[in-house]
């Protein structure tokens, strides 16, 4: 019997990955810029253990599906050259698959769990490039602070993966999470985004103008420009969910009390509140808050119809082994 336990943070992007390259390993068709939340995070044990015959999971207390799981699991055991399998104990610190990212931290934790158990020692990249093959933004989750995830262009995958760009430290910007509903979501990211050059006409849009989002991005991010970051974080939002409601059938995420949370973002600005809001697969409204101004933007959204509750979060750390 072998075992490690990890835990990575969740993540959002400010430039929005949405849809897949054609054939397996789960490619993305486009880049993505993403910030690692501290206050969000899953904790996952991996034991392989010879007495059991099947992969077995328990998430936040409950037994879950191994449907997604032990085809991961089947890549890390390739790799090591064993044949146990396992189980995975998981708890998320916040409401799982409502929009938080759950899967980002879920997947990223359990590679980083389910290796070192294996007895692997992966580099960053490669777990980045393991991670993306349990979803797409678990590979923006192996690193801390700001990272960009590569689109890649080979098919076997080896050149999609993410690196850091800013530790917290270099640009300690705060995030608020207005949560408008906990339940989980109706339609979720994987199937939500599948075959959309057959069900969205603004598709191929959204591929052309990827690459110079994402260089946009880039430039604000290494000039600590916060507005244009602010505004290129809302555009990408704004124009994945474009998207997503263009796309047959038709996915509409938000609540009334999202509406009003984004409303109040922008209300908060033209006051003078440096913020901008994103939003994910899911109801819940992200503040992007220049440095300091976290607790006041919280304690606005907190006012907002509609919102349950708000947290605060500082740019997190990468994932790592804590067991
Ligand atoms: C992102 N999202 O960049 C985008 C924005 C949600 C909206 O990545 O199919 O769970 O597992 O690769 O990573 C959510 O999709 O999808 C996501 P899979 P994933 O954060």
């Amino acid at each position: 019997m072998s075992q490690a336990t990890a835990r990575a943070h969740s993540n959002i992007a400010l430039i929005k990955y949405w849809g897949k390259r054609a054939g397996p390993r789960n490619l993305p068709a486009v880049g993505s810029i993403s910030v690692t939340l501290d206050a969000l995070y899953t904790d996952t044990t991996v034991v392989f253990d010879d007495t059991l015959s099947a992969d077995c999971a328990q998430l936040d207390d409950k037994p879950a599906d191994t449907a997604r799981l032990t085809p991961f699991l089947d890549l890390v055991r390739t790799r090591a050259g064993i044949d146990t399998r396992a189980s995975i104990v998981s708890a998320n610190n916040f409401p799982t698959g409502a929009g938080l990212a759950s899967s980002a931290s879920g997947f990223a934790a359990l590679s980083l769990a389910a290796t070192r158990a294996a007895g692997l020692e992966l580099d960053a990249r490669e777990l980045s490039i393991l991670s993306r093959q349990g979803s797409g933004s678990a590979a923006r989750s192996i690193f801390g602070g700001f990272a960009e995830m590569h689109r890649g262009t080979r098919d076997d995958g080896s050149d999609a993966f993410a690196e850091p760009m800013l530790e917290p430290e270099d640009w300690p910007v705060e995030i608020v999470v207005a949560i408008t509903d906990t339940a989980t979501k109706s339609v979720n990211s994987s199937i939500g985004m599948s075959h959309l050059d057959e069900r969205s006409d603004y598709y191929q849009a959204w591929i052309d103008h990827s690459e110079s989002d994402l260089a946009a991005m880039r430039d604000a991010i290494a000039a600590r420009d916060f507005e244009t970051v602010g505004a290129l974080t809302e555009m990408s939002c704004l124009k994945l969910h474009g998207l997503m409601m263009s796309t047959r059938p038709g996915l509409i995420y938000w609540n009334p009390a999202t509406v009003a949370a984004m409303q109040a973002v922008r209300s908060l600005r033209e006051a003078g509140t440096p913020v901008y809001f994103t939003i994910d697969a899911g109801p819940q409204v992200k503040a992007l808050c220049a440095p300091g101004y976290g607790e006041a933007v919280a304690r606005s959204l907190e006012g907002v119809p509609g919102v349950l509750e708000t947290r605060r979060t500082a740019l997190g750390p990468a994932a790592r082994v804590i067991a």
